[in-house]
């Protein structure tokens, strides 16, 4: 009879089963089945595999519900059927495994975006996952794995989700490419963040990248997260032999690291895509064969936020953070003014100007008069992830308005605040431990706050001893003994240090200081706060939210860390002041720039809110549509690729500045005015399958219609197949391919030879940054075209249209 899973892993490792996908395929033949429907229409074949991995020593069994979610169902258009396909999944294991094995109910991704990357909303997703887990737990699974994740966001979802349904384990499996990055940016020290704050148990890894590049991820999750690690490799990187797919990885190889796996500490070892029995026996044998396991009692105990992809520590030895203030419209009538018109784009700025001065988190409060302070907060925190990878600070006094910007965050973030009052503490903890975050403990209560460093000590007991009741880790309080203004009491700012280090020394905590508040009301405030901001840091203060651009502030901050042992070989200090560092800074606040200069930031940010006034702008200032695509907005997007090949930036950066050029050339195309008058030829364009690239593509259409064509568009990701059927239905004259990757440039020649082999009478036109002349010749295009104007120019040549 099988223990507890989580007391199990605390003394053993348990191994899990191989994949049931590829097993699957292996055994259905046809093509596009849905591979849940399985669980309904042929159960034995399901049993079958899950008895294979039984046999072969697995001591966890995982559903065949990988899929079976709403949305992804809706492919098959099964999507009414979430409840039975993971109920049966459930039971058919249960048959298998019986009382001995675990089941573990399997989990993926649904397959469309979060906001701000895609159309899903934070809440969809978790109702999405919820109805599908519901089903999970209805049908008796013993643990919930949620495996395969790329976005984080989408992974906290689905463990909000289980949560709200269930209390059994929760094991969370991220999937991480070459770079060590999920393709949307996330670390495994992120990843192990995150996940551990949202409510994981046990975090780990899966898929893509063999047993070695899983070793290498969990080597860099083990450094941050107390919980007990997972390992779920697949057979290797897959390799085309002879037209085949194959995994490359014998079950020796998975065999062998289980070794290593154990020996870092990893408690829970299975198998992915390409793994078989074979691969599940030598795991079990290695793991059976070993007497002890390494007694890994491993606490963080410091404080860590996380950005999607950067992750920030509080406490300890690690300097000052630097939280910047400036989102923030109180005391700032213009900002203020802009954001009740509905005017988002100073957020960005502000965001990527406090970034570039050196801010590592960013607080947000959009505390304004009659609106909407949940929407404002939530369409903010999607700008700010968005446009800078800093972790953020979600401040506001209204809990609903602070869920609804912790919904919105990628990462973990910091939740300003919870004070002593008992309306607040009910309130607040709950939404820090539903979602994963940690808090500010603001030292006032009913009574408002205290004038003495004892009394502040207490209430921040008090919160402290709350939280950690209500689930939150004690590693996720940070407390604010506030700092109140010397000209109303020349007292308090002295009672306020005193308490940073009381409440250091007692608690354990580290501290944080909003600063300016000190030199209310009194002439030269700068020097007030930057002196103030150095008593503080020498009574131990671990983070401040100050304005990022006053430089003596900052100054002070690196030469406090300096001088406070939190900078050894002043190496943080030095760079500061690094001629490079200043340059930087010197570009962000520097000289109005030209519009042409500005209109690239502008796309290298990501900033569709401001896209359309500098486009106009630069109307105003005599730019054609051309000057302003071909000059401004597309060398806009080739620093963004020079940037993302070189890691710098990561999809969703580069997703942000397609959806800014794309705001840009719609908008241009209204401009442009379309075609008038009858047609002069009809094209059929088209990016090909595999490949969603499709701005380029968009452009030659708008200036083909322009020059009078007609054009018939199919979008991106094109199967050839329907390229063929709709230039036979609609007799077009020309078509044109377009394609971005090395990868599905020979899409076009497939679609090229379907053409010719149906004695299709249309001519091709190929393009994309990655087409050449010489390629467009040895795939037998009638035609190549380096950029838009060109096509026209070719189109036109290939129907003997004269230039007029
Ligand atoms: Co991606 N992407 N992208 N991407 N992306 C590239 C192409 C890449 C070079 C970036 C890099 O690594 N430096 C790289 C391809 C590497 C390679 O194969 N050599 C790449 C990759 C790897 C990827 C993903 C795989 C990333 C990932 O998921 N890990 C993924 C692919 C998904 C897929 O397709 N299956 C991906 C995704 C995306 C976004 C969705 C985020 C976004 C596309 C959004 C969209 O198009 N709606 C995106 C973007 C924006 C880019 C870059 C940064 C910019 C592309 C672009 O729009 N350029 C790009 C890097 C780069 O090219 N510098 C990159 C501007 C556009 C106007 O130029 O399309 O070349 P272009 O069009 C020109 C000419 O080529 C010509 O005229 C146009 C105007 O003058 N032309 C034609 C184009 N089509 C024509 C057809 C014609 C004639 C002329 O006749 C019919």
């Amino acid at each position: 009879m099988k223990l507890n899973f989580l007391e199990e892993i605390k003394r053993n490792v348990v191994v899990f089963d191989g994949a049931m996908g590829t097993m699957l395929q292996e055994r259905i033949q046809r093509k596009g089945f849905c591979p849940e429907e399985i669980n309904i229409t042929e159960p034995g074949l399901v049993k079958e595999i899950h008895a294979s991995y039984k046999d072969a020593g697995a001591m966890a069994l995982t559903t065949n519900t990988f899929g079976a979610n709403r949305v992804k169902l809706e492919d098959y258009g099964l999507q009414d059927r979430v409840f039975d396909l993971n109920f049966y999944g459930v039971k058919i294991a249960r048959e298998i495994a019986g009382d001995d094995l675990w089941v573990a109910a399997s989990i993926g991704p649904t397959g469309k975006l979060i906001e701000p990357l895609g159309p899903l909303s934070f809440d969809e997703a978790v109702d999405v996952f919820k109805e599908q887990a519901r089903a999970l737990e209805e049908a008796g699974c013993d643990i919930f794995k949620i495996e395969t994740m790329m976005d984080i966001k989408e992974a906290k979802a689905a463990i909000v989700a289980i949560k709200e349904v269930s209390r059994k384990p929760i094991i969370a499996l991220m999937t991480f490419e070459k770079n060590e990055r999920t393709v949307f940016g996330t670390t495994p020290e992120v990843a192990g963040i995150v996940l551990e704050s949202a409510g994981a148990d046990v975090v780990g890894a899966n898929c893509s990248l063999g047993v070695e590049g899983i070793y290498n991820v969990l080597q860099r999750m083990f450094a941050v997260t107390s919980l007990p690690l997972m390992a779920q490799p697949n057979a290797g990187i897959p390799e085309t032999r002879n037209g085949v797919s194959i995994f490359p990885d014998p079950p020796d190889k998975v065999g062998e690291y289980t070794e290593k796996f154990i020996d870092m500490g990893v408690k829970v070892i299975g198998g992915c895509c390409g793994t078989t029995p074979k691969h599940i026996r030598r795991i079990r044998e290695r793991v059976s064969a070993r007497s002890e396991y390494p007694l890994i009692i491993k606490k963080i105990d410091i404080c860590r936020l996380a950005s999607r992809s950067k992750y920030v520590i509080v406490g300890g030895n690690s300097g000052i953070v630097i939280i910047g203030e400036r989102i923030n419209p109180s005391g700032r009538k213009a900002l203020m003014e802009e954001l009740r018109k509905g005017n988002f784009s100073t957020i960005i700025e502000e965001a990527r100007g406090q970034a570039g001065s050196g801010a590592h988190m960013l607080d947000i409060n959009m505390g304004i008069p009659m609106i909407s302070e949940r929407e404002y907060m939530k369409k903010a925190v999607l700008l700010v992830n968005s446009s800078v990878d800093l972790p953020v600070v979600i401040d506001s006094p209204n809990p609903d308005v602070m869920e609804e910007g912790v919904k919105a965050c990628d990462g973990k973030p910091l939740l300003n605040s919870v004070t002593g009052e008992e309306r607040k503490l009910e309130t607040v903890i709950p939404v820090a431990k539903k979602y994963g975050g940690a808090l500010i403990g603001l030292t006032l209560d009913d009574k408002g706050v205290p004038s003495t460093a004892e009394e502040r000590l207490r209430i921040a007991e008090k919160i402290f001893e709350r939280a950690v009741s209500m689930g939150v880790s004690p590693y996720d309080i940070i407390i604010d003994p506030l700092c109140l203004t010397v000209s109303a009491d020349p007292l308090q700012p002295v009672e306020t240090l005193k308490a940073i280090r009381l409440i250091k020394e007692k608690l354990g905590v580290p501290t944080i200081l909003g600063i300016s508040n000190v030199s209310f009301g009194l002439p030269k405030r700068g020097v007030i706060n930057a002196v103030y901001l150095c008593m503080a840091i020498s009574m131990g203060l671990d983070a401040a939210i100050l304005n990022p651009y006053d430089e003596n502030l900052m100054n002070s901050v690196f030469a406090g860390d300096l001088l406070m042992g939190r900078d050894p070989g002043a190496e943080r200090y030095i760079k500061r002041f690094s001629r490079e560092t200043a340059d930087e800074r010197r570009v962000m606040h520097g000289e109005p720039l030209d519009i042409k200069t500005r209109i690239i930031r502008c796309v290298i940010e990501g900033n569709k809110e401001q896209i359309i006034s500098l486009v106009d702008k630069a109307i105003d200032e005599g730019n054609d549509v051309m000057e302003i695509s071909n000059n401004m907005l597309i060398p806009g997007l080739t620093e963004i690729g020079k940037r993302f090949e070189k890691n710098l930036i990561f999809l969703p950066q580069v997703m942000a500045s397609a959806e800014t050029v794309k705001v840009a050339f719609d908008y241009l195309k209204g401009k442009m005015g379309g075609r008038k008058g009858k047609a002069i030829g009809k094209v059929l364009l088209a990016t090909v399958e595999g490949d969603v690239h499709d701005i380029g593509k968009n452009i030659v259409g708008t200036l083909l219609e322009n020059h009078g064509f007609e054009v018939i568009d199919l979008g991106k990701n094109v199967p050839s197949k329907r390229i063929l059927e709709e230039a036979i239905k609609n007799r077009v004259d020309i078509v044109g391919l377009s394609a971005l990757m090395t990868t599905t440039m020979m899409e076009m020649k497939n679609c090229i030879n379907m053409l010719r082999e149906k004695g299709i009478k249309c001519m091709t036109v190929v393009g994309g940054a990655v087409i050449t002349e010489e390629f467009a010749r040895q795939i037998g295009a009638d035609a190549y075209a380096k950029d838009a104007v060109e096509a026209v120019a070719k189109v036109k040549e290939l129907l003997g249209i004269k230039e007029s």
